[in-house]
């Protein structure tokens, strides 16, 4: 039976403040909601406490994004990995203290230096993947991985970077399927043809196919109406997150009702 959940990310929301997001949560039309631990909504103890509070009330089941503003689980400098590894395992601390479904991350990228050292940002980057791994296991929190495009110098944009990342590590890791990342790169029905068992997440916004604007639904050149018919075709059931900053209500209307 097809039934897939869509839910709403609160990067809309990231130039509020963590108080005036938390009070949307009750009105968003969806009970899936993923948290962004970054920026101005990051996450402390005070702050999960409050979201468990209101997913209480309002019955709302969480994924956390985690944060990704200086991240870089791929870098050639020690001190700035070690950084970033360890707000990453803070931030899935918060995710199990919070219950959450999935904890989403990105993957590494490329630097002004990778040129030098060919290889070197994709071996780092599988090991800080496998090292995050085993915290999220030992703790307990499912997490996923997403594609991200060239352009803003990530790496694993594509199904051969991600079948290659499969066939080194055999970790069980699931992908999250960013429709928008995934059009920059025309990639999308490649993933659908050839991973659509590892997509356990996905995030629809809209673009025109040249800048992740993560426009809403509808206002940039994606088929979303395809989209639908190839999730419903491979039996898709997980959550389909609007990741888009305008015509919020608008998108989750829209996606609602092209999977309904
Ligand atoms: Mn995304």
């Amino acid at each position: 039976m097809f039934e897939a959940k869509v839910g709403v990310s609160m990067l809309y929301s990231l130039h509020e403040s963590f108080n005036r997001m938390t009070k949307r949560l009750n009105n968003e039309n969806t009970r899936y909601i993923e948290i962004l631990d970054d920026g101005a909504h990051e996450l402390d103890k005070n702050r999960v406490n409050l979201l468990k509070e209101t997913a209480k009330s309002y019955n709302l089941e969480y994924t956390v994004h985690a944060p990704f503003a200086d991240i870089n689980i791929a870098s050639p400098s020690r001190t700035i990995l070690n950084a970033s590894l360890k707000r990453l395992t803070e931030s899935l601390h918060y995710a199990h203290a919070l219950d959450a479904k999935l904890w989403v991350f990105h993957p590494g990228a490329r630097t002004g230096i990778s040129q030098f050292y060919p290889g070197a940002e994709w071996k780092q980057n599988t090991q800080s993947i496998q090292e995050l791994y085993a915290e999220a296991e030992q703790f307990g929190v499912n997490i996923a991985i997403e594609n991200l495009p060239a352009k803003y110098w990530f790496i694993m944009n594509s199904p051969e970077d991600f079948h290659k990342f499969y066939k080194e590590t055999k970790l069980p890791i699931g992908i999250v399927l960013d429709i928008g990342h995934a059009n920059l790169e025309n990639q999308t029905q490649p993933f659908f043809d050839q991973l659509a068992d590892k997509i356990i997440h996905i995030h629809a916004s809209d673009n025109k196919g040249v800048n992740d604007d993560h426009f809403g639904v509808g206002y940039g050149t994606i088929g979303y109406s395809l989209v639908a018919e190839t999730l419903k075709k491979i039996g898709y059931n997980q959550r389909v997150i609007v990741e888009s900053c305008d015509h919020v209500a608008e998108s989750l209307k829209k996606l609602g009702e092209l999977l309904n």
